[in-house]
């Protein structure tokens, strides 16, 4: 990645710089990979960038120039049976925000982020305060949501922040009607910053052993229950002919508890798997398809990233995914639930190498035009001057 100076930039763009402070899951999954990457996009648009969290944001290299992390240290106290994450990251989070003057607390995933923020916020009543900015990303609502033992605190929290986003407008419909809210959410999209892929595809495919002529399905996920690592593998032994690709399985997560299953499913031999893998880029340049078979996604960031190196997918029709991609044009969607569906859909693009690129093509037309930090960082920097205003 370029390092550009960001206070260079900022003496170019006009409007004061805020002082932003973010914190995400630093882990492998997209709230995460979306807030990490914000905070880099607006570290180039001349804001000062502090991201607050248990530890640095995994996509966080040391050539992040302009961007500061704040540990956040975890207690050992023989008294709690359960460490406490919520209290030290709040105390944390008004430190900064004193010491750093910031503007904006922008917490992705709403547990425990958002109550931290908010309990940070009253912690420097009298002094001043920084606007907090919380950004659902899914399961934060759709899952913690309907249980009760967090949904008034996730309420309390989004009714108290100065703005709520969604990341997409399923999901602020979800979580309006789920949790009752009174205030209104605003919909911002998932973006997508991809680094340049550091192999070829020809020494990708080389490493994963595929055949010429042997397709690469692709599905990257944390394999969380949601994305239906079951149904995935289901589908893929149903693809006929077997031997025109292989299943290749970015793992945000141990794949130990699918191996069973995969050799009862006699797939053995299509089925490839990378764990943690931080390259993605090598991967999704390479790919042929992608095979997503969630019950639930909000936007499904790994679709997009898919998209974006031209490759069209075959997905289940759930959440905010036909707002990310449109069935028949720049891929297929098919009801959830139904590996056969998912089989089907494999095969015919499988089968139909034009129709392929042709979605291909279209869908890297669409994640570039409508999905990309220059579309998408400019509305996160309207709503933070938003409610810096007052707004
Ligand atoms: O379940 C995951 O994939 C992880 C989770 C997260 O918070 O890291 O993903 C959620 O946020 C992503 C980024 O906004 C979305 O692209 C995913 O759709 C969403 N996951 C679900 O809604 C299940």
């Amino acid at each position: 990645m370029a390092v550009a100076s960001p206070s260079a930039r900022a003496r170019r763009r006009g409007p004061k710089p805020l002082a932003i402070g973010i914190t995400c899951y630093p882990s492998v999954g997209g709230s995460g990979v979306l807030a990490s990457t914000l905070g880099w996009e607006l570290a180039q648009r001349g804001h000062q960038v502090h991201f607050i969290s248990y530890e640095r944001p995994f996509r966080m290299t040391e050539a992040w120039t302009g961007v500061q992390f704040h540990q956040v240290a975890i207690n050992d106290y023989g008294l709690f049976k359960y460490p406490d994450y919520t209290l030290p990251l709040s105390v944390k989070m008004a430190e900064v925000s004193r010491q750093c003057r910031l503007d904006v607390l922008h917490v992705h995933y709403a547990v425990p982020h958002a109550t931290a923020a908010i309990l940070a916020r009253s912690m420097l009543d009298g002094e001043r305060q920084p606007k907090v900015v919380t950004t659902l990303h899914g399961t934060d609502t759709t899952l913690l949501g309907r249980d009760t033992g967090y949904a008034p605190a996730i309420r309390h929290a989004l009714e108290k922040s100065d703005a709520v986003t969604a990341v997409s407008a399923w999901l602020r419909d979800e979580t309006m009607e789920l949790l009752q809210l009174r205030r209104p959410i605003d919909v911002i999209h998932n973006f997508f910053a991809p680094r340049k892929p550091r192999r070829s595809r020809e020494e990708v495919r080389r490493e994963l052993g595929l055949r010429d002529g042997e397709a690469m399905v692709l599905h990257l996920s944390n394999l969380r229950p949601v994305k239906r690592v079951d149904l995935l593998l289901d589908a893929a032994a149903r693809v006929r002919p077997r031997e025109a690709f292989k299943l290749v399985i970015l793992a945000g997560a141990d794949f130990t508890p699918f191996v069973d299953h995969v050799r009862r499913l006699g797939i053995e031999d299509r089925v490839v798997v990378r764990e943690k893998v931080n390259d993605i880029e090598d991967y999704l340049q390479a790919a042929d398809l992608g095979l997503f078979s969630s019950e639930t996604e909000s936007f499904c960031l790994s679709l997009l990233e898919a998209m974006w190196f031209g490759c069209p997918s075959v997905s289940t029709q759930v959440g905010g995914i036909p707002e990310v991609m449109t069935s028949g044009r720049e891929g297929l969607l098919v009801p959830p639930g139904d590996a056969v569906a998912l089989a089907r859909g494999v095969e015919t693009l499988l089968q139909d190498a034009p129709l392929r690129k042709r979605m291909g093509r279209a869908a890297q037309r669409r994640a570039r035009g409508i999905f990309s930090a220059d579309v998408i960082v400019p509305q996160y920097e309207a709503l933070y001057r938003r409610v810096c205003a007052g707004g």
